[in-house]
């Protein structure tokens, strides 16, 4: 683990809210420990295939995804509930491990599987109330590189961040409420990739 390489992305919020960050460890995990995370992931992870109903219409999620923590609670969004599952032993300690390389506190995690290109996440915001008023984000990616864009809720700006193999990106306080992300779809690409975020929520 290498401190000197973490980038400081400054991110305008607005007038009143000034300027937030995104800190980034391009090299947070070497090849191999990637590597095998990747697969511990793919292998070892209870996907679900979630499905969300537009007019009428049930359409399944393009990815596979789980929702971890205390399996008393549960994350609800786009109308989707997930009742937590308990951390298996391997999460748990990579989840130690984020907390204490961000020094930030974290009690659950969205894992998220892209199987091909095809897969993707569409716009939105990690803005439930269950994650507070200021959610801290910290996503840790693996597999084939990720374009994880940023789109400001009323400038439009546009933001764009290559996540590598390995890489850990935190979104500090404050750009939930100014800003959306996605992972658009990448139709040639053949290679899975596997996405942690981990969150913090008080309780539910
Ligand atoms: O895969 C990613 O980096 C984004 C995932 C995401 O935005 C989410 O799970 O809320
Ligand atoms: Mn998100």
């Amino acid at each position: 683990m290498d401190l000197f390489d973490q980038q400081i992305i400054p991110v305008p919020l607005s007038a009143e809210a000034g300027t937030a960050e995104i800190s980034f460890w391009p090299n947070w995990l070497s090849d191999a420990e990637a590597d095998a995370l990747l697969q511990t992931a793919i292998d070892k992870t209870p996907w679900r295939q979630d499905s969300i109903k537009i007019m009428g219409k049930t359409i399944p999620l393009p990815r596979l995804q789980n929702w971890f923590g205390d399996p008393e609670t549960s994350y609800t969004y786009s109308n989707i509930r997930l009742q937590a599952v308990s951390f298996p032993d391997w999460m748990d300690r990579l989840r130690l491990s984020v907390e204490q390389h961000t020094e930030k506190p974290f009690n659950r995690a969205l894992v998220n599987y892209y199987r091909h290109g095809r897969d993707s996440v569409d716009w939105h915001a990690d803005d439930e109330p269950e994650l507070g008023p200021a959610p801290v984000i910290a996503s840790l990616s693996l597999g084939a590189e990720r374009v994880f864009q940023l789109r400001h809720n009323q400038s439009k700006e546009r933001l764009s961040i290559a996540l590598p193999h390995g890489s850990l990106l935190l979104m500090g306080p404050g750009i939930q409420a100014h800003w959306q992300h996605r992972i658009a779809k990448v139709t040639a690409l053949q290679e899975p990739r596997v996405n942690f975020t981990f969150r913090y929520m008080e309780s539910n």
